[in-house]
């Protein structure tokens, strides 16, 4: 087993039910735990402006799966929650990437972890900080470095954690 973490990210819809199914989702994957939830965060839109607000939260899993499979699946959750692939980070129902997949460094054409954006992301450092404050990174760095160069701009803890469910 390998343990992952998973941005998920919505600013369309009723992002908060979306959230919740999509938790639901994770959890029922196959040969995966969904071991932990991060508080809620909403957070101001990175991309094309005039989009709405982003929840934000992160989640820990323990999986069987590779890389490759999880990322699959986590892109039919994606497909199966409304999400339309149109313009590069605008507004969507739901996104879910891989942050982090063990101590793995992977770069191929479908995939790339440690997510390449997630060191300059406030609304992914601050939730994973809550799930793993003393996490090293594959590159060595620990979490805390990351977090505490990144500002908190734009970002708000709204202090609750959403519940997986339907
Ligand atoms: N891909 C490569 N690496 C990964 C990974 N580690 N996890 C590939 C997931 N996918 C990965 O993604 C495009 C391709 O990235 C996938 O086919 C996959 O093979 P996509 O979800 O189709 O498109 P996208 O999400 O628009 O592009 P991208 O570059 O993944 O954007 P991000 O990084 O997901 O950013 N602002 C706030 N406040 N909160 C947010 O959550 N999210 C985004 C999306 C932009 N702005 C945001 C937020
Ligand atoms: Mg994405």
């Amino acid at each position: 087993m390998t343990t992952a973490f998973i941005a998920l990210g919505s600013n369309l819809g009723d992002s908060r039910a979306l959230l919740a199914s999509a938790l639901e989702s994770i959890k029922q994957l196959d040969d995966t735990r969904l071991e932990k939830i991060s508080p809620t965060y909403r957070s101001a839109p990175v991309g094309p402006g005039g989009q709405p607000d982003y929840l934000n939260l992160v989640a820990q899993l323990e999986t069987g799966l590779s890389a490759g499979a999880l990322l699959a699946a986590l892109q039919q959750i994606e497909t199966d929650h409304g999400r339309e692939r149109r313009e590069h980070w605008g507004a969507r129902t739901l996104d879910l990437d891989i942050l982090l997949y063990g101590n793995q460094q992977i770069e191929s054409a479908e995939l790339t972890v440690p997510h390449p954006h997630m060191a300059e992301r406030n609304f992914v450092l601050y939730p994973l900080t809550d799930l793993a404050p003393d996490l090293l990174l594959p590159c060595g760095t620990p979490l805390g470095s990351w977090r505490e160069a990144c500002s908190d701009a734009g970002l708000e803890a709204l202090g609750d954690i959403i519940e997986p469910g339907r």
